[in-house]
């Protein structure tokens, strides 16, 4: 089922998500859910707070090398965990919550994290390049922190009047 995105400034975006206790069907169907409603938005990440569910959830389906988004590249992510930073990155992110914006964010370059898969087994990876940056901004999501958070004093402050005319043009 395609789920409803919800976006800044609503203040559900910044509740702390909880974790995941039980690897049941509900979580199933919320993984699935949320897979769904990702790619009908077209997006490479979704957090399950951006659909209103405050747990420890999310997933990330990165295009392969010949640009094209394939299921079996999904990673779903419950309860994370990063054990190891190294290094720092910039990248140009987006987010489904804020659309049409986007901004340089500074992140670490490589990661190392423990997270469980949808049946509950406890996996150790380490991730770089552009799946290490989705990882920390989805993360952000489950602390209930979003990119902008990130940006310099100026660039906030130019967001927030440029977001402010959007939403009264709406
Ligand atoms: C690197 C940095 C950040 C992430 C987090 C995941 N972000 C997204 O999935 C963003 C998706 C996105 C999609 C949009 O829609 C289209 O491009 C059609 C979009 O634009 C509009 O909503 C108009 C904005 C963001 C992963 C990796
Ligand atoms: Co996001």
């Amino acid at each position: 089922m395609i789920r409803e995105i919800i976006t800044y400034p609503n203040k559900i975006l910044k509740e702390k998500s909880k974790e995941v206790e039980l690897f049941d069907e509900a979580l199933h169907t919320l993984l699935d859910d949320m897979y769904e409603t990702m790619i009908i938005k077209n997006g490479i990440g979704l957090a399950a707070i951006q659909i209103a569910q405050a747990q420890n959830v999310l997933i990330i389906n990165l295009p392969n090398q010949e640009d094209e988004q394939k299921k079996d590249d999904l990673i779903e992510i419950i309860n994370p965990r990063i054990l190891e930073y190294r290094g720092s990155t910039l990248y140009t992110e987006g987010c489904l919550s804020v659309p049409e914006f986007y901004e340089d964010v500074e992140r670490a370059e490589w990661i190392r994290v423990t997270y469980h898969d949808r049946n509950g087994k406890l996996i150790e990876k380490e991730y770089d390049g552009l799946m290490a940056i989705a990882l920390q901004h989805e993360m952000d999501h489950l602390k209930g922190e979003l990119f902008i958070e990130k940006l310099s004093f100026l660039k906030r402050k130019k967001f927030e009047k440029e977001w402010k005319k959007r939403l009264k043009g709406k």
